[in-house]
C-alpha cells in the first residue's frame, strides 16, 4: 500500500508516521522544502511526545520520507490548514490546493480522504473538483453508475500532547460521499486505529467535528464567566468548580485567560458562519473567551501599575501545558500586550521556547527562566499551567503578589496573610 500525506504539521506528520509504522510506504507532501529536508534527515520540525523516536524509526527503515512533489498512491490523505478570514469566512483554499495537486496523479481505484476541520459540504467541494480536473474518472455520488474513486471525510480528534495515543486509541468519525466511499476509507483506518470506527456520511462527519470543538468552547465560556462572577463576588472560583463538581451532574471545565490553539478557538465560527441566525450560544461563547483575555489584561495592568517598580514575571506563552504551540494562544496576547504597557518591567517564563517571539520586539521585555523570575519577579502573572510552574513550592512564591489565571497554585495564601500592605482589590 502507498499512502500520500498532504500537509505535514501537526496532524499530517504524525498521522504520516504511524502509517508508516504498519509498514505502508508513506511519502508525506509539504510545501515548505524545511520541513521537509528536516523529516528526510530523521527529524521533526514539532514538538509533540514521542514523535521523533517515531519518525526517526520510520525514515530510517524507509517507510516514511518528504518531498515537495505528489507522486502516485493508493490512498490520499490531505491534512492541510482551514483558517478563516477576518469576518470568520472560513477559507478552504489549502484544501482545494491539495485536491488539484491530487487530481494531477489519480487513477481508478484510489482513495481521497479529508482530515482537515472543515465547513460541511468541504468534502463534496472536494468531490466536484476532482470531477472537474479528471473528467475521465467517474467521482462518486454524481452519477448513478458505479465511481472509480472513494472519497471520504474523516476528521483528526487528536489532542497535542497526546497525539500518538490518541491517532491509535481514540474512535474515528468517517463520513462517506457514499456508503461505498465509507468503507473504503474504513478498511484504510482499520489498519492503524484501535478504537471504533464508524461510518456515516460526510456533511455528518464535518458536522460532527465542528459541534465537538464548539461544545468544548460553550463549556469553557461557561467556566470563563464563572471566573469573572467570582472575581466580583469574591469567591475563589476554584474552590467553587471543586464543589460544584461534586454534584453528580456537574462537570464544570476549567478558566484561564482565554481560548487558543488552532481548533477551538476556530472551528465554532464555521457553523456560526454557515448560518447565524440559528447559532447565537456557540457565537456568545467564543465572544465570552474572547473577551476573557481582556479582562485578564485589565487585572493584570491593575496589578503592575499599583506597585510601581517590581519586576513582572509572566508565566508562559503557550496555548495550553506542557506543549510548545504558540498559535491563538492568550497567554501570548496578554503577555504582549502587557510588555507593551509596561516594557522591561516584563519578564516572560516560557521553558518551551529559547527565543521571544516576534511580537515582543521593541517592548523591552526579556526571556528569563524559572529561577530567575523567582528571584527577581514580586509579581507573578500565570498565564499557562505547565508542569515547571505547577511544581513551585509554596516557600518559593511567600511575599509575592500572584494573579493565578490557571489555578494551579490552590496553596497560595490571600495576600492579606502574608504581612503585605493592604491588597489591592481588583
Ligand atoms: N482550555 C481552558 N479550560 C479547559 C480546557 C481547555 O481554558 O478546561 C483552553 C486551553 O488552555 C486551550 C484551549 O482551551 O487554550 C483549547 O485546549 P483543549 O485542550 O481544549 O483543546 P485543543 O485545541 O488542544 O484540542 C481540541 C480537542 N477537541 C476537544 O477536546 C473537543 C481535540 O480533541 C481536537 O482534535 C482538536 O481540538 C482539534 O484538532 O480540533
Amino acid at each position: 500500500l502507498k499512502v500520500v500525506v498532504v500537509g505535514l504539521g501537526y496532524i499530517g506528520l504524525p498521522t504520516a508516521a504511524v502509517i508508516a509504522r504498519t509498514g505502508a510506504k508513506v511519502l508525506g507532501i509539504d510545501v515548505s522544502a524545511h520541513v521537509v529536508e528536516t523529516v528526510n534527515s530523521g527529524k521533526v520540525h514539532i514538538e509533540e511526545v514521542d514523535l521523533d523516536g517515531l519518525v526517526s524509526g520510520v525514515v530510517a527503515r524507509g517507510t516514511l520520507r518528504a518531498a515537495t512533489e505528489i507522486e502516485p498512491a493508493d490512498v490520499f490523505v490531505i491534512a492541510v490548514p482551514t483558517p478563516f478570514a477576518d469576518d470568520h469566512a472560513p477559507n478552504i483554499g489549502y484544501v482545494l490546493r491539495a485536491a488539484t495537486t491530487i487530481a494531477a496523479v489519480l487513477k481508478v481505484g484510489d482513495v481521497v480522504i479529508l482530515e482537515s476541520t472543515s465547513p460541511v459540504g468541504t468534502t463534496e467541494k472536494v468531490r466536484d473538483l476532482l470531477a472537474q480536473l479528471r473528467p475521465d474518472l467517474k467521482v462518486p455520488g454524481k452519477t448513478g453508475e458505479g465511481s472509480d474513486i472513494a472519497i471520504a471525510y474523516c476528521p483528526e480528534r487528536v489532542l497535542p500532547g497526546r497525539i500518538l495515543v490518541e491517532l491509535i486509541d481514540n474512535d474515528r468519525v468517517i463520513g462517506g460521499i457514499t456508503p461505498r466511499c465509507a468503507r473504503k476509507a474504513l478498511t484504510f483506518y482499520r489498519r492503524f486505529v484501535r478504537g471504533a470506527c464508524v461510518t456515516t456520511t460526510s456533511r455528518a462527519a464535518e458536522m460532527t467535528k465542528l459541534t465537538e470543538n464548539a461544545f468544548r468552547d460553550v463549556n469553557i465560556a461557561f467556566a470563563n464567566e464563572l471566573s469573572r462572577l467570582a472575581d466580583t463576588m469574591e469567591v475563589d472560583v476554584w474552590e467553587v468548580i471543586r464543589l460544584a463538581n461534586r454534584h453528580p451532574r456537574v462537570n464544570i471545565l476549567s478558566p484561564g485567560p482565554g481560548v487558543g490553539g488552532h481548533c477551538i478557538a476556530v472551528d465554532p465560527w464555521f457553523l456560526v458562519h454557515a448560518d447565524p441566525a440559528n447559532s447565537p450560544l456557540i457565537r456568545t461563547a467564543r465572544e465570552v473567551n474572547d473577551a476573557k483575555i481582556e479582562y485578564v489584561v485589565a487585572r493584570a495592568a491593575a496589578l503592575i501599575e499599583a506597585r510601581p517598580g517590581v519586576r513582572v514575571a509572566c508565566l508562559g506563552l503557550a496555548f495550553k501545558a506542557n506543549i510548545d504551540d504558540f498559535r491563538e494562544s492568550p497567554a501570548l496576547k496578554v503577555a504582549t500586550e502587557l510588555a507593551r504597557r509596561f516594557g522591561s518591567r516584563i519578564a516572560v517564563v516560557e521553558p518551551y521556547t529559547n527565543a521571544l517571539p516576534a511580537a515582543f520586539a521593541g517592548t523591552g521585555a526579556g526571556l528569563i527562566d524559572i529561577d530567575s523570575a523567582i528571584e527577581q519577579c514580586g509579581i507573578m502573572i500565570v498565564l499557562v499551567d505547565h508542569d515547571m510552574f505547577k511544581s513551585v513550592p509554596l516557600d518559593e512564591r511567600i511575599g509575592k503578589q500572584v494573579y493565578d489565571t490557571r489555578g494551579i497554585w490552590p496553596d497560595q495564601p490571600a495576600p492579606k496573610a502574608w504581612g503585605e500592605p493592604e491588597p489591592l482589590r481588583l
